[in-house]
Order: C-alpha cells, then structure tokens, then sequence
C-alpha cells in the first residue's frame, strides 16, 4: 500500500524482541481491517451500505489490544474498531451482511454496524450509548473473577465517552471490586466536532486513574508494537494479580465522526502530522528495512485479503433481503421462558409483606448459585428497609454485594453478569431513583434479546410507592416508565403471597423483570404464606372479588384502597381485579369480566396521564366497545409532583376520587 512512498518514517519502534511471524501477523492483522474500510468506503458512496465511522489511522489500537488477549477473554469494541472484530477472525460474509441488514449478519437486520455481540467470539459490542457498556464490562469482570478464573476483560471507550457519568462510575466500581479490567481510551483528537480541549480540563485523560486509586498508562496508539508488548505486559498482570487499569492510548481520528460529515473543523497541519504517523505505513516501512517484508511478501498479502473480502462480499451481496414477519419480531423480544409450576406447600406461615420478599430472596439465593445482589447497602446493613438483613452470614459478601452510589453502570454490571452465564438481583434503595439508572435498563437490558440474541437475566426491585409522608423523591410509582419499553416484565404484587411467588418466577425468567414492591405494604399487609419455596405465573392476574355490575381492575397499593373502599360501602356488585403483574399482562381476565360487567373502573396510585391505567382503558375501549354500558373511568393521582405534607399527599393520592368515580359508576 505504501512501500513505494518516498516519505520516511516518522515511528521509532523500539526493544522489539517478537519473532517474524509475529509481526507479520500484526501487520496482515492491521492491513485487513484497513483494506475492509477502503472497500466500504467505495460501497458507501454507492449507496450500498449505510453510515460508516471510520477507524482509519487508529488500527493498531484494535490490532494490538486484541491480540494482547487470549481467546476466550471479552472484549468491547466501540464504533471504530473493526480491527477487532477482524482479529477475532469473525466470518467476513457474516460481517458483510450485518452492514447490509441481512439475515446472515448477528442481528437479523434488527441494528446496524458494529451494534452486536458475538458470543462464540467473545465479542460484545456497543449500543449507540457510549456509556452504558464500561459498566457492562466490570459485570463480565465480575463473573471471571467470582468463578477463580485467571482472565481479563477490554473495554473501549473514545476520550468523548469519558465525559459521561458511566465512565466514572464504571472505573470507579472496578477500582472497588478490584476487577480485571482495562479500560482503554482510544483520544483521537475529537469527539464528532469537539476538540480536546472543549472536552476535558487536564493534560492527560491518564490523570483520571489516580482518582480512582487506578494505575493508569500511556501508549502511543499508532506504534503497535508498543501497543502490543505494553498492552501484553498489562494484561498479563492484571490477570494475576486482579486490579483494573486504565490506558490512554493517543492516536488521531484522520476522517469525519461519520463519513458523510466531513473534517473542514480540524486545521489542516494536524491532518498532515497524524498521516505521516500512520500506524501501517509507518509498520509497513519497518518491516521493508528489517528485510521482514518485500514486495512478493506484500502483494501476496493484499490478493490474499484482497479476495476474501470479495468473495465474501459477493457472498453478503446475494442473499436476500431479510424476511419481514411480525410473529418472528414479536417473538424474539424476550427470551424463550417455559414457566415451571412448583405448587405450593400446604403448610403455611403468617408473613408480613417484607418476610415473604425477603424469604423468596433467601429462597432464590440457595436455589440458583450463580445468583448476585448487588444494591447500596445492602450486605452489612441489611439494606434500607432491612430485607437482606442477615444473608451475608449465610451467602457471603461476594454475592450480597454493597455497590457504591451509582445506578446505572451497576444496572451495566448487572448486564455483564448475564452476559457471562451468572443472574443478577439489583435493589433500587428507593425505586426514585432508577432515573439514575435508566439508560441501561431502557435502552441495554431491554433490547438485547431483540437485537443479538442475548438475554439480560436481571432483575431490578422497585421499592416504591406513597402514602408514607416522604416527598416527591421517595414515594413514585413509576412503572409506567418501563411498561412502554418493549423487552421489560413488570411485576407489581399486592400481597405476601403473590410477591413471594412472583419474585422467585422473577428469578428463573431469564429475561429483564422489574419488580415493584410497595413500601406502604411492606409492614402492613400480613397473609398466610407457604412455608416452602413456591413459583407464580406471570400475566395471570387474580380476582378478589365476583360482582355482576362493575369491574374494578388495578394493582399494588389501589388493590387495598379499593377493598377498604368496599367493605366501607358495603358494596357486593364489583368484580375486583389485582392484576400482579403489568407486562405480561392478562387482558383475557379483563376483557371476560367487563364483557360481563358492562362498566369498568381502572384505579392507579400513578398519576393520571400517560399512567398504566391508560393503556389498560384503551385496550377495553378497543376489545370490549359493544359491552360497554357507561364510560370507562380512570382513577390515579393529582398529576402533579407527590407532595410531602400529609394533607397534601392525601389529596394527590386517588382513593377519595375513587370513592366518587365508583359511586358515580354504579349510578349511571
Ligand atoms: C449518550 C450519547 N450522546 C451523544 C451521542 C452522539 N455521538 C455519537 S459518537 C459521538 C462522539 C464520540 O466521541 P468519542 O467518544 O471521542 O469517540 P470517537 O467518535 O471520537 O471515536 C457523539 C457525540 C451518542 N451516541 N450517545
């Protein structure tokens, strides 16, 4: 590609003690990629692919942490690094069609690029969110390391992803947990248009290491032979002795963010300073005047990569458009599930709330042994409302685990665990705030299975809910933030009984459960619950009470206000429905009993608009219109905040205004 330049080299490469094969293959292993991107930019301005963010100049980052790792060691590219991909020798026909949207490619033309994971390969790549996979990669850490086994895992980020909270949060957890994990800053001048120095405030992004008590290193990112011998030298000590590092690797992105936004913004000088340090022209001299490589040796290298991108290209360009069939989307949202029935034992108990959570947690940890919990507080101390009390004596704090306060790369964590073949458990102090940790449950935990085949086994508990006088940043009920992401169960018992068995199906559905616990009811509501370990279905929601005339349908707390409401009014006419669980959802129980009422009434503790009471009056609107003998009315909160004071929560909260709906109800 080079060799006949009359420009010298402008990278000393020094101490180098690898053998000739070796560096061929580090050469051929940085050519590849390259040789890819020059082909795809041609297809790109042929309209055959879509976008392309190029890692052109950037290969020997890719190149030499990958083959710094062993096989069987994860690692999380971001979007400029084919190289690893490539080094991982994935099927180029494959890769091909990922780009083309093909069925062949890892995501059945559900996401694009490099937005897939590749388990055979070890390989799991990023979504749009350049956060949320840091924390990803301490979770798949974290597996290695609970299992006694010797390996690291590699993570990407740009020096522009290091401005986000996941970042810090997620160096700062490895930094805690000692986790094998080296983090790798590719700074390559900018982040789409933002230079440097419009990003951070310090010399080098290196700095940041000692922060979190990290070593951290720095490596020219266009020599590979530094990259490779230092990066081996790192890894193979952090696989011994098990500490996260941090590496700043400097390098220059030499195109656009993407290719079609161009680089007019960088000055011309630092284009030209970064082309005459470019990794393989610079590598490509070297092994000329080592006498490594000549010019057979070289042209037979570029016809051999040369005519397997063609042939696998040709290969990708073939086949057929993906199938369009929206029983197969639907049906990849979620992992398959067989749900298995353990019946209840006939000998019973009488538990509050809180004990049938807490036993189901007991119950789950001995059943499942790859099984982790991870929440703020939640070992020594028991948790705030004090459920894990006691199970560090008998589980042990690698798996009741006291995270430091951050949500969301803890959520990523728990990604990771999945990833890696363990389960994880993540208690919300207050489910408030999971706003902190909403990215990746929203946009990661949700969408994997959909997009690569990946199950998120998670699940997240939501202690949450009003009526306990504390403000608007500890009383929400917001499930009805997750209940419109596709690829989320939402659960939400109302009583010992159902929460128990609920949450231990919680544990053996591999997929994403959020699990929503009432504080108000955790010491309130007491019930004969069975002694021994039992499971409940998802999506089967529970009649309290028959009636011919009205049917109440609701969940959580609603589901007391409306038997207190009841029994107050002395009222027998009302079918009573406890949904238990939000997605899935039992619309067949709905729909049967209003068909038979003729009038429903959908009580929420959320506020009114856009809440999960909504959704469910819509749907009777649209299934059971004939039947339908009076408007159907919603009942939820004030939509306003949730105030403190307890005049004002008694207002904001709709047990009164549902008095007066069903009142109004039964009269029409
Ligand atoms: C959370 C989030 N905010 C914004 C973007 C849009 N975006 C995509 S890449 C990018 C720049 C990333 O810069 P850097 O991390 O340095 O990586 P580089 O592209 O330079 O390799 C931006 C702003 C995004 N993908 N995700």
């Amino acid at each position: 590609m080079f060799s006949n330049s009359a420009k010298s080299m402008t990278i000393e490469y020094k101490n180098n003690t690898l053998s000739e094969d070796v560096l061929l293959d580090l050469f051929r292993s940085m050519l590849k990629p390259r040789m890819i991107e020059e082909k795809m930019l041609i297809l790109l301005r042929q309209g055959k692919i879509s976008k392309w963010f190029s890692g052109i100049g950037q290969e020997a980052i890719s190149v030499g942490v990958t083959k710094s790792l062993l096989d069987d060691e994860y690692i999380l590219p971001m979007h400029r690094n084919l190289g690893v991909f490539t080094s991982r020798n994935i099927p180029l026909n494959r890769l091909f069609a990922q780009w083309q949207g093909k069925a062949s490619g890892f995501t059945n033309g559900r996401d694009r690029s490099f937005h897939f994971g590749i388990q055979e390969y070890k390989i799991v790549g990023m979504i749009s969110h350049l956060g949320p996979q840091l924390g990803v990669a301490d979770g798949i850490s974290l597996a290695n390391k609970l299992r006694n086994e010797k390996r690291i895992t590699a993570v990407f980020t740009g020096e522009g992803g290091t401005s986000e909270g996941d970042f810090h949060e997620a160096l700062n957890i490895a930094s805690v947990w000692d986790l094998p994990v080296l983090f790798c800053i590719e700074n390559n001048g900018y982040g789409l248009s933002t230079p440097t120095s419009e990003q951070y405030r310090c010399r080098d992004l290196a700095e940041r290491g000692a922060g979190y008590g990290m070593e951290s290193h720095i490596i020219d990112g266009n020599n590979i032979l530094e990259v490779f011998s230092r990066v081996s030298e790192i890894a193979e000590s952090i696989r011994n002795n098990p500490r996260p590092a941090l590496i700043e690797f400097k390098t220059f992105r030499m195109r656009g963010h993407e290719e079609a936004s161009g680089t007019k913004y960088v000055p011309q000088d630092l284009m030209d300073e970064w082309e005459a340090k470019d990794p393989i022209f610079n590598f490509e001299k070297y092994l000329f005047e080592k006498d490594i490589l000549n010019e057979a040796i070289l042209t037979g290298i570029k016809n051999d990569i040369q005519a397997e991108i063609e042939e696998n290209l040709q290969s990708a360009f073939r086949e057929n458009p993906v199938d369009v069939d929206p029983s197969k989307e639907l049906g990849d949202v979620f992992k398959e599930f067989k749900y298995q029935e353990i019946s209840p034992s006939i000998k019973k108990e009488e538990l509050r709330f809180i004990d049938a959570i807490s036993q189901s947690l007991k119950e789950s940890l001995r059943k499942h042994d790859e099984l982790v919990f991870m929440g703020q507080d939640i070992a020594d101390y028991g948790g705030v409302f004090k459920i894990t009390e006691g199970f560090i004596e008998e589980f042990g704090k690698d798996r009741i685990r006291n995270t430091p306060i951050c949500e969301s790369a803890v959520i990523g964590a728990a990604m990771g665990l999945s990833i890696n073949g363990m389960k994880a458990m993540v208690e919300m102090q207050f489910s408030d705030f999971v706003s902190s940790g909403f990215n990746p449950i929203v946009n990661y935990l949700a969408k994997i299975n959909y997009r690569w085949g990946q199950n998120a086994d998670v699940v997240v508990r939501m202690p949450c809910g009003g009526g306990v006088g504390a403000g608007p940043f500890h009383s929400q009920t917001n499930e009805a933030w997750f209940t419109k992401v596709p690829g989320l169960k939402v659960v939400y018992p109302a009583f010992p009984y159902d929460a128990k068995g609920l949450l231990n199906t919680a544990f053996n559905d591999p997929n994403p459960v959020l699990f929503f616990e009432h504080k108000a009811l955790y010491r309130s509501v007491r019930q004969e619950v069975p002694v021994d370990y039992y499971t409940l279905p998802f999506g089967k929601a529970s009649k309290l009470r028959e009636g011919s005339e009205i049917t109440i349908i609701t969940y959580g707390a609603g589901v007391h206000w409306a038997m207190e409401i009841l029994d107050e009014m002395d009222y027998k006419g009302a079918d009573l429905i406890d949904l238990r669980s939000l997605q899935p959802l039992d619309l067949e129980c709905i729909c049967l009993s209003v068909n038979r009422t003729g009038k429903a009434i959908v009580l929420t503790e959320d506020s009114l608009t856009g809440s999960f009471a909504s959704e469910i009056s819509a749907l009777i609107s649209e299934k059971c219109f004939k039947s339908l003998d009076a408007p159907i009315m919603r009942v939820g909160s004030l939509d306003t905040p949730i105030p403190f004071a307890q005049q004002l929560e008694d207002q904001y909260l709709p047990k009164q205004r549902f008095r007066m709906k069903l009142q109004d109800l039964i009269e029409y």
